[in-house]
């Protein structure tokens, strides 16, 4: 479908709940309260649907009214699996009626799609959107979009980063957004806890494939040990990728359940969405995830395996 579809689409229906993915990032979050101010500055209901929110992304709530209304529209957004929407799947697997995102391995079953896979974060579809909606593009709704689109891009320095991205990242900034407290608290702020992470993780650093393969990990002994919290866990995919000759970065984290939770990015031509494919996983071409079941030596076993099968 058209983004003018989209905007035909919402401007004709009420009473949204919009869905976000589990372990909230930047992305999923910005486009979710983005479009939840835009359709209430147009006179709808909706609410954001989530998991917890990670404290450094609560202001993206501000502003939001409280809505008390029966849901009638379920629209999900930079979710790329039905299976990834967590504590929240039982409630909405099946019933999402329209689908924006731009994950290029989109498995969402939804009446209606828009998947953007070119788009390097969702936020870019939802901006674009909100001007086909002319919707007023306010200072808070730019805050949830330069967010999402900085998030996705690594502060603009990913591959994935186009210059329709800079374009739309420089009309956020002309409307007034926070880019520069949004660019300290995403890039340039860590926990104690969290640089008591990554001095761990350091440790468990291993290369395979001649050094064209880097995996890290975290265990829940390791966790525990350290007091971090689930939030502080997100962010460690990066460390991997930026070593010299490494064109696979893996990132193991270790779940209840006997699962690992598994981040992949990768450089040049290696597509991370192919190689998470093989365990039941997804994203995009440099950046992607799955999640694999079995202890810590099985599980880096099979990735190492599949590493080395396609360097
Ligand atoms: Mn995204």
């Amino acid at each position: 479908m058209t983004i003018t579809e989209v905007a035909d689409y919402l401007n004709s229906h009420n009473n949204f709940d919009i869905l976000t993915h589990a372990y909230p990032d930047g992305d999923t979050l910005g486009s979710g309260y983005a479009l939840c101010l835009a359709l209430q500055q147009i006179g709808k209901n909706a609410r954001v649907i989530t998991t917890n929110i990670p404290k450094n992304f609560q202001f993206l709530t501000d502003g939001v009214q409280k809505q008390d209304f029966l849901t009638e529209t379920v629209v999900s957004t930079d979710v790329a699996d039905e299976k990834l929407l967590g504590s929240n799947k039982e409630k909405y697997v099946g019933k999402i009626d329209l689908c924006i995102d731009h994950h290029m391995t989109n498995k969402v079953e939804a009446e209606l799609k828009y998947v953007d896979e070119n788009a390097a974060a969702n936020c870019e579809n939802i901006y674009r959107l909100l001007l086909t909606m002319n919707i007023k593009i306010t200072k808070q709704i730019a805050n949830c979009l330069y967010t999402g689109i900085s998030t996705d891009t690594g502060c603009f320095r990913y591959t994935n980063t186009t210059s329709d991205t800079l374009r739309t990242a420089a009309a956020l900034m002309d409307i007034g957004c926070d880019t520069a407290y949004i660019n300290k608290v995403m890039f340039e702020t860590k926990s104690k806890a969290k640089v008591r992470l990554e001095r761990a993780v350091y440790d468990t650093m291993l290369y395979c494939a001649d050094g064209k393969c880097a995996i890290i990990n975290t265990t829940l002994e390791m966790q525990k040990a350290l007091n971090i919290s689930d939030d502080e866990l997100e962010g460690l995919a990066s460390i991997p990728r930026q070593i010299e000759g490494v064109l696979i970065g893996i990132v193991m984290r270790e779940k209840e359940g006997g699962v690992f939770k598994v981040s992949v990015r990768t450089n040049g031509n290696v597509n991370a969405a192919e190689f998470c494919q093989k365990f039941g996983g997804g994203g995009h071409s440099a950046a992607a995830g799955c999640s694999v079941n079995g202890s810590l030596d099985e599980v880096r076993s099979k990735l190492i395996s599949a590493a080395e099968a396609i360097l």
